[in-house]
């Protein structure tokens, strides 16, 4: 183990090293009666997960398996399944612990039912910039939440990026804390959404995200909320009349491995995914930003009309739901959320 460690850098924090170090298991556990894997077997590995190959999580796999063909000399095969081929999030997270695939890169906020702290992500005005969540989620905060999965039988590998959340719908622009009124907005399967919109006045209904595109069509729900990119990828903006700016919510996604997979690896190869996974990362995260910034313009071009929320407007709906914060803090363990507010504070501007 010590050499491994050396062989990546000491110091160099790394989810997957302090999961390997902290749960020891990962690196000596097995699925086939104590024997390991050695050296690198050619394997085949699917990884699924819910969005399009065009959209930046689609684009940051496509990196991962290219990183991965690469250090393996191509022994090891990344098999990506877009769109929501194999599931949602939930399911291909059940898919993982059952062992029947080997990669997902859901959302935190479908897993808070699993791992209830992960919805400390879920805050609405928790992070100010991009930069805030790297922070947080590169830090201590983020890898204290990524060693709770392996008694799931999951494995972290680090944070990707979802993005700042943005609403539409088919009603009215959304500018202050009162238009929120009486809205169907479908959301995540999450408890803190699902209470920060009742906060608001709003009537959230929680959806698995494939069935999102049909339910704005049908008019079953008014709008939903998510990040620019996934807005434009999926098309909502063909069927949202609506687009407004509240960057209401950060959303990561967690770069997640069977651990019935992983156990069976090697390090040698263990090494590889999770350089990977954080290589690609880096990536991911840089054109996840680059999207938000083009994804506006095309959306406007649509014909979907922009409204931007001012800071006083957004301040006032953070004030509105400060109760439901204050409640889940308690329920997510304060001294976690004070930890994560000091980790933002060390580099807010
Ligand atoms: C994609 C989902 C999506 C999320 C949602 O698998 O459900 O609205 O924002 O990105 O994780």
């Amino acid at each position: 183990m010590k050499s491994w460690l050396k062989k990546l850098g000491v110091g160099i924090i790394i989810p997957g090293m302090l999961l390997l170090s902290a749960c020891g298991s990962a690196s000596t556990g097995n699925n086939d009666g104590g024997k390991k894997a050695d050296g690198i077997q050619e394997r085949t590995i699917k990884a699924g997960i819910g969005l399009n190959e065009d959209h930046p999580e689609g684009l940051g796999l496509k990196k991962f398996s290219e990183i991965v063909a690469e250090k393996s000399g191509g022994k090891l095969t990344v098999k990506p399944f877009y769109s929501a081929t194999l599931g949602d999030d939930q399911k291909m997270t059940e898919a993982l612990q059952g062992g029947l695939q080997e990669i997902t890169i859901p959302s935190t906020s479908p897993l808070v039912g699993m791992i209830k702290e992960f919805g400390i992500f879920d805050f609405p005005f928790l992070f100010n910039t991009p930069e805030e969540a790297d922070a947080v989620l590169d830090g201590p905060v983020g890898q204290k939440l990524l060693e709770k999965l392996p008694e799931h039988g999951l494995i972290g590998l680090g944070y990707w990026e979802n993005g700042f959340r943005q609403l539409t719908n088919s009603k009215h622009p959304v500018e202050k804390a009162e238009d929120f009124q009486g809205l169907k907005i479908r959301t995540m399967q999450n408890e803190v959404h699902l209470d920060a919109f009742k906060e608001l006045g709003a009537n959230p209904t929680p959806m698995a995200f494939s069935e999102v595109f049909t339910a704005l069509e049908s008019k079953t729900v008014d709008g939903q909320e998510n990040p620019l990119a996934t807005i434009k990828s999926n098309k909502f903006n063909e069927v949202q009349d609506y687009l407004s700016l509240t960057g209401h919510v950060y959303t990561p996604f967690v770069f997640l491995v069977s651990k019935k997979f992983w156990d069976g690896l090697s390090e040698e190869e263990q090494t590889i995914l999770q350089d990977a996974a954080v290589e690609a990362g880096k990536y991911q995260r840089q054109i996840s930003r680059e999207e938000d910034a083009k994804a506006i313009e095309e959306i406007k071009e649509s014909g979907t009309k922009v409204n931007e929320v001012s800071a006083e407007e957004k301040q006032k709906m953070k004030e509105v739901i400060q109760p439901i914060i204050d409640d889940y803090s308690e329920k997510f363990g304060q001294d976690l959320v004070d930890e994560m507010m000091k980790e933002i504070e060390k580099v807010r501007k």
